[in-house]
């Protein structure tokens, strides 16, 4: 049994339990001028903080050789996936799908839906291409967690309160043993991630829990 220091108490790994890594979003279009998350008006600066630390965590499950999962929010260049409601969001000149400083917005396979490059995945990574917020909704991700036996998540990536969110509610509702890694995630409103981290933890942990990288490594070594 591994024990890891967390909130709102300790979280426990069992002998026949196994884990991943999750990293979320960690692409272009959120983290650099003229991506999607510039366009709606975010301040992209902000979750550049996390990259040191997130890069960590990454070494560490590599150097462990524990699974890692990244994930790109996208849409196929026919926008065929993105419901027109999401298309409309923002009421910006420039929406998804149009030609941005970084190539079309949100759009798989375009310079600016790439992952930074300080975090790219190594070949035997999965990269899941999500069309949603969660990055169980219409992908491959949960049967493939279910092919590998992992029963327990670390869950990082930006931003908070939107695809971290999302994702560790729909582990959660599928049974998955979920921790939000604190210095791994960012928002572009440092209190939307305050309160997110809370939400998760409260009631005993009633989404999961939250650690350090620092613990979550700890632990696992
Ligand atoms: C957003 C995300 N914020 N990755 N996506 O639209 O959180």
């Amino acid at each position: 049994m591994v024990t890891i220091s967390a909130l709102p108490y300790d979280y426990e790994l069992p002998a026949s339990g196994n884990v991943a890594l999750i990293v979320i979003d960690m692409q272009r279009d959120f983290m650099e001028l003229g991506g999607f998350g510039d366009i709606l008006g975010n301040n992209v600066g902000l979750l550049r903080a996390i990259v040191p630390t997130l890069k960590q965590l990454i070494d560490g499950f590599r150097a462990l050789d524990l699974p890692i999962f990244h994930t790109i929010e996208c849409h196929q260049p026919d926008l065929s996936d993105c419901p027109p409601s999401k298309i409309k969001r923002g009421k910006g000149e420039l929406t998804i799908g149009s030609e941005g400083p970084m190539g079309r917005i949100l759009v798989k396979g375009e310079p600016g839906n790439g992952i930074i490059p300080e975090l790219a995945p190594l070949p035997n990574e999965t990269v899941i291409y999500k069309p949603g917020k969660g990055a169980f909704y219409a992908t491959e991700l949960e049967s493939m967690l279910k092919a590998q036996g992992i029963t327990h998540l670390f869950i990082t990536g930006v931003t908070t309160e939107v695809c971290v969110q999302t994702t560790m509610r729909e582990a959660n509702d599928r049974g998955y043993e979920c921790v939000m890694v604190e210095d791994c995630t960012e928002s572009y409103f440092p209190e939307f991630k305050q309160s997110t981290l809370e939400m998760v933890r409260a009631q005993g942990g009633i989404v999961g829990w939250t650690a350090t990288a620092a613990e979550v490594l700890k632990g696992l070594e």
